[in-house]
């Protein structure tokens, strides 16, 4: 079928989630972007910051080579994402986990910023960690950005007084086991798996819709453009997340 023919098709795709039980959905940074949180790939403006790709700045060696350089990054952006508000996209995925209609909602977000928080969203499964906290580079210990304050770069670990680093999964670096096997239950056991905003080439974050897929999920991808994804979507919906999220999530009798 080709794209064409996709596109507005919300109407039919509410008919595969009313008869959902369970929902799975993953979102990337597309999903932000209408709050003003630069995207990576799609010339969202975080790509290169000092001359650096940001693929160079968010990796594991980065944390050995230059940890000063590495909190002025994560700074950076932390200060670009106070800035921001979560947009009709994160509420309307907040307001179906609220809503109760699905008997098990999972979101699943590759996303840093930590905006599915603020709009009410619980339990994200947050696999690429969160910007707004430091974890302690001997004891693992996590605190708070707001409570160590920007004075001491890097922050001094509270229980060890090593130094710690951004709560950040970086490109060559393990994501959090029992997040990832939760992730893939929950994707392996949904009926309906909608992918939001991403350009779907980071793994193993991508494996979760692909275990979607093959595990006999309705797959639904909202994005502007074409992914590698998409071709194996059982529909694409192109448009904006803030759009198109509230068409889709929100049943007929909730008042809008
Ligand atoms: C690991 C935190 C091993 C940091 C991030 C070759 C092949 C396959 C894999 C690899 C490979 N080479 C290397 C790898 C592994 C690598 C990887 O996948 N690389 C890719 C790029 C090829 N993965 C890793 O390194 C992972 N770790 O493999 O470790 C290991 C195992 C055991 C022990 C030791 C090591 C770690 C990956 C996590 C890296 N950290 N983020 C930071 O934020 O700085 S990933 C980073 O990319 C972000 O988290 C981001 O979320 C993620 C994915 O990007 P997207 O979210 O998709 O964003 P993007 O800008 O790309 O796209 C935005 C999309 O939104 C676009 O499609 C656009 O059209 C759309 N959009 C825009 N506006 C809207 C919209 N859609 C709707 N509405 C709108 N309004
Ligand atoms: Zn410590």
């Amino acid at each position: 079928m080709d794209i064409e023919n996709r596109q507005d098709r919300t109407e039919p795709v509410k008919a595969v989630l009313e008869r959902a039980r369970s929902v799975l959905i993953l979102t990337g940074a597309g999903i932000s972007a209408e709050s003003g949180v630069p995207t990576f790939r799609g010339g969202g403006g975080a790509a290169v910051w000092r001359g650096m790709p940001f693929e160079q700045l968010s990796s594991a060696e980065m944390v050995e080579q230059n940890l000063p350089l590495v909190w002025e990054w994560f700074d950076y952006r932390r200060g670009v994402v106070k800035g921001c508000e979560p947009n009709a996209g994160h509420l309307a995925i907040a307001e179906a986990q609220q809503s109760g209609r699905f008997e098990e909602f999972t979101l699943v977000t590759q996303n840093i910023d930590g905006l599915h928080r603020v709009a009410g969203s619980q339990d994200a499964i947050e696999l690429h960690g969160d910007i707004h906290k430091a974890k302690c580079l001997s004891c693992g210990s996590l605190q708070a950005l707001d409570d160590v304050g920007d004075d001491e770069r890097p922050p001094v670990c509270s229980e060890c007084f090593d130094s710690m680093r951004p709560h950040v999964v970086l490109f060559g670096e393990a994501l959090d086991e029992d997040a990832l096997l939760k992730a893939y239950e929950r994707a392996a056991a949904c009926d309906v798996c909608i992918v939001v905003g991403t350009s779907a080439q980071v793994y193993p974050a991508m494996h979760v819709p692909e275990i979607a897929k093959r595990e006999g999920a309705f797959l639904i991808e909202v994005n502007l453009e074409e992914t590698p994804l998409t071709p194996k979507a059982d529909v694409s919906l192109f448009g904006k997340a803030g759009e198109i999220l509230p068409l889709l999530l929100r049943t007929e009798n909730e008042d809008r």
